[in-house]
């Protein structure tokens, strides 16, 4: 793999300077679509100083300028694929191509040269999203969105040139393309990110094509026998009113029982279904469970989940245009997912670098059957270095304690707390179950409570002018209690101007049963990445500490709740830094 490195910069060079002229070019084109900031003036400007400070270590990105969302992730004969959207260009949205990236093991990442960018009347305005999928005899395939020269979003298919090139470098993208066009009842301004194909009991192959027609969000289904020709359906696989464009849907199936996650053609008992989209009108995500009718092609979600803005989310913070796939090494379902930078755009053209794909979570259906459950591939694990161990602490109301003995600025952290005195809780006010968020920004970590808020303060300054708290706080329901996670990063910088907003999910725990709950937070020095109870409810943060920086980074575990909680366990592990795209 040194090799390819090194020649494919040459090439990455090359394209560089290509699409410095092209943009030169088309430096006032109007740009239609709506769900980027555009920032024209400084599309085009290319990264003169790659600052460090702050960037992350494990978290892939490329050695400098923008991305955005993951595209047709796969394994193929023994190599993991990443594509995702990249500006060659600079260091806010803009000139984008589909960058792609080579791994043995999800971790240690080479870049290749870009494998499908603008050059065909079907995609000269733009190369957008898409998914990959794997044919019988082993033959990937890409279907994307492409901007045709009326700006209209279309459906490409590409292929690779040479099945024998172990990296897949090339695609070919036929002249027969676009293969689905909108027609009649298709908004082609809002008709984007074509899912991975599966193929059902009567032999064709089905998609959906993420679009809206008017506040109405719709995955449209089409059919296919041949890959080729493809075929609306009369119905949409599914549609929600008053949810706006829905961009990357993802649809696949989930197994009601054990650990094994299953390739996007399976189907029969045992099976559930879940349907995710990505709204352009929030900027965030949310899934349903449900049931697929494979006859009708139509999805109808559980009673158990909401299907609008308030539903379950992967994460509950700063993740989207999110997409799985299935791993056909080790049988399991992988989650990638984008995050944005939460800095001025104009701090992101100055440090030279803006967006990361989140660390990839395994992704099974929670033995409830009402949600996802979501943890770091274990693979993540080889990069744990200088570990520390904490065992049976107790934190008196209003105390903490630091975690000392490893660089936690780039730190893999697990707690376990035991949790009682639970009479003690506040009271919940049933107005609070929609607006998980509000709750936390109104009880921040500041705000002292009955069990709860504790947790850890993440990048913290040694005096904690600088923290972000992760915390867990429990209230007492009519007939249950109600455990809230909840991220506060108001104080996490003495900087002002940052986006700094509160994020909070509920966790479905039974905690007068079990006593107990777990946090694992993955640090790496902007981000911070939250889960909770073993990955019910996660939540991801960017944060851009001035003081808490490298070494200056501490870590506290924290209880500002009036009852003492019990930390039975704790394991902290510096991280190392993996090969990444060769920054
Ligand atoms: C296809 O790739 C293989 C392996 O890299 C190479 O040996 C072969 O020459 C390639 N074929 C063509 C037509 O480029
Ligand atoms: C089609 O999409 C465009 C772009 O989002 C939007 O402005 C327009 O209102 C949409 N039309 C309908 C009928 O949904
Ligand atoms: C606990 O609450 C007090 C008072 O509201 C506040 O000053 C302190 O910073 C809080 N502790 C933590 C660790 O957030
Ligand atoms: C990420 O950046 C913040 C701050 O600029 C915006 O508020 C978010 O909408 C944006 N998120 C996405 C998914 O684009």
């Amino acid at each position: 793999m040194g090799r390819a490195n090194s020649s494919c910069w040459t090439a990455w060079l090359a394209v560089v300077l290509v699409h410095w002229c092209l943009c030169v070019r088309e430096r006032n084109r109007v740009v239609v679509e709506a769900s980027h900031v555009v920032y024209e003036s400084l599309q085009s400007v290319p990264a003169s100083v790659v600052d460090s400070k702050l960037r992350t270590g494990y978290h892939f990105q490329p050695p400098k300028h923008w991305i955005n969302d993951p595209n047709g992730p796969m394994y193929y004969n023994g190599l993991y694929h990443l594509f995702y959207q990249y500006n060659p260009s600079g260091s806010v949205w803009g000139n984008i191509v589909w960058a792609h990236s080579v791994s043995t093991d999800l971790i240690n990442w080479v870049a290749l040269e870009p494998a499908i960018y603008p050059s065909k009347p079907f995609d000269i305005k733009g190369c957008w999203s898409g998914s990959a999928t794997i044919l019988p005899g082993n033959r990937p395939v890409i279907l994307y969105t492409g901007l045709d020269p009326r700006e209209r979003q279309v459906q490409n298919i590409a292929y690779p040139k040479n099945l024998s090139d172990p990296y897949l470098r090339e695609w070919v993208k036929p002249d027969f393309n676009p293969v689905i066009a909108p027609d009649d009842g298709v908004n082609g301004s809002a008709f984007r990110d074509p899912t991975t194909a599966w193929r059902g009991p009567s032999g064709h192959w089905k998609l959906v094509v993420g679009s809206k027609w008017n506040k109405r969000g719709k995955a449209i289904l089409y059919r296919s026998r041949d890959f080729v020709h493809w075929v609306k359906a009369k119905h949409s696989l599914h549609s929600a009113r008053d949810t706006g464009m829905w961009e990357c849907p993802d649809f696949y199936p989930v197994a009601l029982k054990g650990t094994r996650g299953l390739d996007t053609s399976v189907y029969g008992h045992g099976v559930k279904y879940v349907l995710k989209v990505s709204l352009d009108i929030t900027r965030y995500e949310y899934y349903t469970v449900g049931k697929y009718y494979h006859d009708k092609d139509k999805y109808v979600p559980d009673a158990t989940s909401a299907d609008d803005n308030t539903g379950l989310r992967y994460d509950y913070g700063n993740f989207y245009a999110s997409k799985t796939f299935f791993d056909g090494k080790k049988q399991r379902r992988i989650l990638w997912g984008w995050a944005n930078e939460s800095d001025t755009s104009d701090v992101d053209k100055a440090k030279g670098w803006a967006g990361i794909q989140m660390i990839p979570r395994t992704i099974l259906l929670d033995s409830s059957g009402r949600q996802l459950v979501q943890w770091p591939i274990e693979e993540i694990e080889s990069l744990r270095g200088k570990h520390v161990v904490v065992e049976h602490k107790r934190i008196p109301s209003g105390g903490f304690f630091e975690v000392t003995g490893i660089d936690s600025s780039q730190a893999d952290v697990e707690v376990s707390f035991d949790v009682s005195g639970l009479e003690k809780a506040e009271d919940f006010d049933p107005s609070w179950a929609t607006d998980a968020e509000a709750l936390c920004g109104r009880k921040t970590a500041d705000v002292k409570g009955g069990v709860g808020p504790f947790g850890v303060l993440v990048l913290a300054s040694a005096n904690m002018e600088e923290k972000t708290a992760v915390f867990f706080r429990v209230f007492k329901a009519y007939h249950k209690h109600v455990v809230l996670m909840c991220h506060d990063p108001t104080r996490s910088s003495l900087r002002a101007g940052l986006y700094k907003p509160t994020f909070a999910g509920f966790v479905d725990v039974d905690i007068a049963k079990t006593g107990k709950i777990s946090l694992r937070t993955l640090i790496d020095s902007s981000v911070v990445e939250s889960f909770g109870a073993k990955g019910k409810t996660c939540i991801t943060s960017r944060v851009y500490p001035s003081l808490a920086i490298g070494e200056d980074a501490h870590l506290f575990v924290f209880n500002n709740g009036s009852t003492d909680v019990k930390v039975s366990e704790l394991n902290a592990w510096e991280m190392k830094k993996p090969l990444m795209n060769g920054a």
